[in-house]
């Protein structure tokens, strides 16, 4: 990947979002596996993300790939050749993964500050957390008033595996926090361009305090180290938050009084009503809330022959488990409980339902309906903001299929 850093000045001076992407755009290469996509126009994988399998995702640019609707198969956990990507800044150079353990991360706002390498964290303690990992931006397809931004519908999501250090373990090696923390901020490793403020590209969010009950220091995915495309050698992961919130690379922690002054704190990913701007005084994307939909069967499989079918997908609660999901395979008239599929992998990962039903002839609206265990229920109707985020409408999500 290009350094930004080497690009020219005229799109390095505007800072915006627009001109990075497009730098992301331009460096385009060809992945390992391209040669076996199919014939039609699909962008081939960008080079970081070239061992990714093609066949099951879409890709918008080289900094935002969408995992298949078709892809996501029925067991829990998305295998990591098939997980969305979404890089608000160009990916960091492979050189940070030649050496992970020697990757340091700076923990500040404890009472004993300082750097720490993922040679000394591995020495802290060791957890296991499957979550969700969803951009707040999925679903922003389905928005009448299409929002800037990529137009996920449902494959910006995955359900991962991570394994790292409980971050209240390093909080207690360095003698607890300092007092006064109302926030964790985490702070991405990218390189940043140079010739704009620093504030305006840093991928750094913060995080009301309770989430260091669940948050770790990650350097495994899915049972691997983790690949440097989903923030290795380590990332910060916050469970039941949105995508995010969970920063790839991470170089630095702080617990302090106040949330991060980065743009894409302050002004990004805030959920803004229509007719208001973006800024600090709306809510941020935090905690994910309660959402399912259907990933079988798919209008894209053709027309299915009429009989049984399994009405299958997934449900998910953010930081509260799923008590359970209705289908409706009548466009949301009447509603059937479907079954949970184990395994049950914990409240932040999500679960597979399945509805067996028999499906006659003709045109049949499958719709589902999650409830979470604090007894929250899908809305039908997603919250109208700017930036199309936390889209979780049953409605949106449902799909059509045709049955001869
Ligand atoms: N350092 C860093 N962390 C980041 C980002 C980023 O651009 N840089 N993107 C965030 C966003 S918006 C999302 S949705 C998730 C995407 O994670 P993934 O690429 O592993 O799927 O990472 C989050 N963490
Ligand atoms: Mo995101």
């Amino acid at each position: 990947m290009k350094n930004p850093a080497t690009l020219p000045r005229r799109h390095l001076l505007t800072g915006s979002a627009a001109a990075l992407s497009a730098l992301g755009l331009a460096a385009w290469t060809r992945g390992a596996h391209a040669q076996t996509e199919p014939a039609a126009a699909a962008k081939p994988l960008p080079a970081y993300a070239g061992w990714k399998n093609p066949g099951s995702l879409i890709v918008h640019s080289s900094s935002t790939l969408e995992t298949r609707r078709g892809a996501f198969g029925t067991g829990v956990v998305t295998p990591s050749s098939q997980l969305y990507i979404r890089n608000n800044l160009p990916a960091p150079d492979a050189a940070i993964v030649a050496d992970r353990d020697a990757w340091s991360v700076s923990i500040e706002g404890v009472k004993a500050p300082r750097a720490l390498t993922l040679a000394e964290l591995r020495t802290l303690g060791i957890e296991t957390v499957t979550t969700v990992l969803q951009c707040s931006g999925n679903g922003r397809g389905f928005f009448p008033s299409k929002p800037s931004g990529t137009p996920w519908t449902v494959g910006a999501a995955g359900c991962v595996v991570w394994s790292g250090v409980p971050l209240r373990n390093v909080v207690a090696a360095l003698g607890g926090l300092a007092g006064g923390a109302a926030y964790l901020t985490g702070t991405g490793g990218e390189k940043l361009p140079e010739g704009v403020d620093p504030l305006t590209v840093v991928v750094e969010r913060s995080v009301p305090i309770k989430a260091l009950d669940d948050a770790i220091l990650a350097w495994e995915m899915n049972g691997e180290p983790m690949p440097l495309a989903h923030g290795g050698p380590l990332r910060l992961i916050v469970p039941g938050y949105q995508g995010v919130n969970n920063i790839k690379y991470v170089k630095r922690v702080v617990f302090g009084a106040e949330q991060s002054q980065a743009r894409i704190m302050s002004h990004g990913y805030r959920m803004s009503p229509p007719g208001t701007k973006a800024g600090p005084d709306q809510p941020s994307v935090w905690e994910m809330t309660t959402k399912s939909w259907i990933n079988g069967p798919l209008p894209e499989q053709g027309t299915l022959k009429a009989g049984l079918v399994q009405v299958h997908g997934v449900a998910f609660g953010g930081t509260r488990g799923i008590k359970g999901v209705d289908v409706s395979v009548d466009g949301g008239k009447t509603w059937q409980a479907a079954q949970l599929i184990g395994p049950d992998l914990g409240r932040f990962a999500w679960r597979q339902f399945v509805l067996p039903v028999r499906l006659a002839a003709g045109s049949h609206a499958l719709l589902s309906r999650a409830t979470d265990t604090a007894g929250n229920v899908q809305p039908e109707q997603r919250e109208e903001n700017l930036g199309g985020y936390n889209n979780t409408s049953w409605r949106d999500h449902g799909v059509t299929v045709v049955v001869a």
